[in-house]
């Protein structure tokens, strides 16, 4: 039987997670290999694809707003501890494609899945050991060197939380110029780099605290690698695809062509 890789796509509010999910989905597809797509957002609104598999047929942000009189934050805290009881329903929709790839696009608010028991509960519970996490950094965020190490941190977070292989993918690339892409992707590989951007852009109270923090960067950043994607023509997919596969089937390609 064909056991599926679940992929969780996971970032902060915007940094195209819902995108990222819709391309990632396409590529594949156009490849012979068979994925789906999950949303777990209850709240989300015009997502780019189809979910196969949608936790809004479960649980409606606005129903849960109107039944326990709740504003949009503390209904979506709600939610997010609701979606653990609705998992096993899931887990049974999930295995009845029978797919290669599954595809996972996490809540807008990074906190409700990482940082809340479902979140952890439900990586366990639907597959500990073929799971890995795409971490998006939003380039508007990452862009410079302290804002790249605020991100990296939350990678950090999500890596020491949920404890499963993870690859940090630089989002919306096409953002970026050319140079700029190369400078981030140069921080992504070489520590002294990055501490010598953080030395210029922070004043120099800072120093001893970026310091410590750049050792436990740096320790990351030894067992990870970062993938620039975009939306337009595929950018970065087939790397993602390739690490992804490395993780898990020693690198045997799935691609039927
Ligand atoms: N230029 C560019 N824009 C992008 C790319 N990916 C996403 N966007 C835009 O960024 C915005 C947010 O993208 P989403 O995919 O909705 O991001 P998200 O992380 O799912 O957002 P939330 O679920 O609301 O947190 C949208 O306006 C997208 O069109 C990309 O690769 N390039
Ligand atoms: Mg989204």
């Amino acid at each position: 039987m064909k056991e599926e890789i679940f992929v969780y796509i996971i970032g902060t509010a915007g940094s195209g997670k819902s995108t990222l999910t819709h391309i990632f989905k396409q590529w594949v597809e156009l490849r012979g290999v068979d994925a789906i797509t999950v949303n777990l957002d209850p709240g989300a609104e015009n997502l780019p694809y189809k979910p196969d598999v949608d936790i809004r047929d479960w649980i409606s942000l606005k129903e849960v707003m109107d039944t326990y009189k709740l504003g949009p934050n503390g209904a979506q805290i709600a939610c997010a501890d609701m979606l653990a009881l609705n998992i096993d329903d899931m887990k049974k929709s999930i295995e009845a494609f029978k797919t290669d790839y599954v595809l996972v696009d996490t809540p807008g608010q990074l906190e409700l899945f990482v940082f809340r028991e479902a979140g952890k509960y439900i990586v366990e519970f639907l597959n500990p050991q073929r799971s890995l996490i795409a971490y998006l950094l939003d380039p508007a965020l990452a862009k410079n060197a302290s804002g790249f190490v605020s991100q990296l941190l939350l990678a950090i977070s999500t890596n020491f939380r949920l404890n499963r292989p993870q690859v940090s993918v630089l989002s919306k690339a096409d953002m970026l110029t050319k140079e700029e892409t190369e400078v981030v992707t140069q921080w992504s590989q070489d520590a002294e780099q990055l501490h010598d951007a953080i030395l210029t852009e922070q004043a120099s109270i800072y120093r001893e605290m970026s310091e410590g923090i750049l050792r436990l960067i740096q320790d990351f950043q030894e067992q990870t690698t970062l993938i620039p994607t975009g939306k337009e023509d595929f950018l970065g997919i087939e790397d993602l695809y390739t690490f992804i596969q490395l993780q898990f089937e020693g690198g045997e390609d799935l691609m039927r062509d």
